[in-house]
């Protein structure tokens, strides 16, 4: 099962109290004060982790607790600072506060990492209470508790490439074609119910993450089929390729489809990058009606089949191009 969210409960460490002591020495018939300070607790905090892919680790562990700082000691002595306990996250997890929905923390890039919550502030020890008129301070503070949160995840697919059809289109058969990935592939609608990622290498330097998805139908967005919410996976997708399948009854009314559902969802996905393929062109007796159907767009779509492998290169060519053309290179 692929699992991309997760709740954890997050506790920083609590402040060390500070100490109340004076100074005893054999010559020194009143000594000073000479209680420490207690050292901060420890800070829970989030950092990318680039090999990390899921959030399955955080099914096994829920709680996350850093140390508490030292307590001040006699002579002078402050007490540790607590260790910061650090959570690794794969790239592409959204942290937000379960209480407010806030944003906590948008993880990007490799080695990026946010305080998710402090540790309590160490309290002072009684040498920092003296004053010329009160030289002999019976008083210290308690460390301060660190924060406490109950944190939700989210991982979002960081695809390069997500694919977006309607149900039966051929997008899992695509993927299996094109990558590793072992998607269920049937003759029915809504074979796919998760997500799934492949890798489609092009050549011996560059590769890309490819995603599919369940299909979309019309009033998706109403909860039709599967709804629309399996869209945040991608969401962040560089490029989106829609196969239209020309075994439907009318292939360009279901580009427009698509594109509504996108749009209901998140605006920005009907201006990404896009490429759009025809599949299942093997099954067409003769090629026709393909020129027909293809002469009613500007730049027509790309004929492909993932059983035969007809239009494959010319398609990863195409990705290829696109992924270079928005920038950042292509992920390997
Ligand atoms: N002839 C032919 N059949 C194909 C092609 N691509 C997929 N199919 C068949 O179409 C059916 C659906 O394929 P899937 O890959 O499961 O479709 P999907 O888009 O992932 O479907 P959902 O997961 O339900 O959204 C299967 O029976 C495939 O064998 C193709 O290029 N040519
Ligand atoms: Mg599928």
């Amino acid at each position: 099962m692929f699992i991309d969210y997760a709740r954890i409960h997050v506790q920083a460490g609590r402040g060390g109290h500070g100490c109340m002591s004076f100074r005893r020495e054999k010559n020194v018939p009143r000594g000073g004060p000479d209680g420490g300070h207690g050292g901060n607790g420890g800070n829970v905090v989030v950092r990318v982790d680039a090999r990390k892919r899921t959030l399955i680790d955080f099914r096994y562990q829920q709680i996350y607790r850093a140390e508490n700082g030292g307590a001040g000691q006699g002579k002078g002595m402050h007490g540790k600072t607590a260790p910061d306990l650090v959570i690794l996250l794969p790239p592409g997890t959204v942290v937000r506060d379960a209480q407010t929905g806030q944003i906590v923390a948008d993880l990007v890039e490799a080695g990026q990492s946010v305080i998710v919550a402090h540790g309590g502030t160490g309290g002072r020890g009684n040498s920092a209470f003296a004053t010329s008129t009160n030289r002999a301070p019976r008083r210290a503070e308690s460390g301060a508790p660190g924060e406490a949160r109950v944190l939700e995840l989210e991982l979002k697919l960081l695809a390069d490439v997500g694919l977006v059809g309607h149900p039966n289109a051929g997008k899992s058969t695509l993927l299996a074609r094109l990558s590793d990935a072992r998607p269920k592939i049937a003759d029915y609608p809504f074979t796919t119910l998760e997500p799934h990622l492949g890798i489609v290498r092009i050549d011996e330097d560059d590769s890309f993450v490819m995603a599919d998805i369940p299909g979309l139908i019309e009033g998706a967005h109403d909860g039709k089929g599967l709804g629309i919410q399996f869209l945040r996976h991608i969401e962040r997708t560089r490029v989106l390729l829609f196969l239209l399948d020309i075994t439907r009854p009318d292939p360009s009314d279901d580009y427009r489809v698509l594109q509504e559902e996108l749009r209901l969802f998140n605006p920005t996905l009907v201006t990404r990058p896009s490429l759009v393929a025809f599949t299942k062109v093997d099954v067409l007796p003769d090629r026709s009606s393909l020129t027909a159907l293809a002469a009613r767009w500007d730049s027509p779509p790309l004929p492909i089949s993932a059983v035969t492998g007809e239009g494959l290169p010319e398609l990863l060519r195409q990705i290829h191009r696109v992924l270079h053309e928005v920038g950042q290179g292509v992920s390997v």
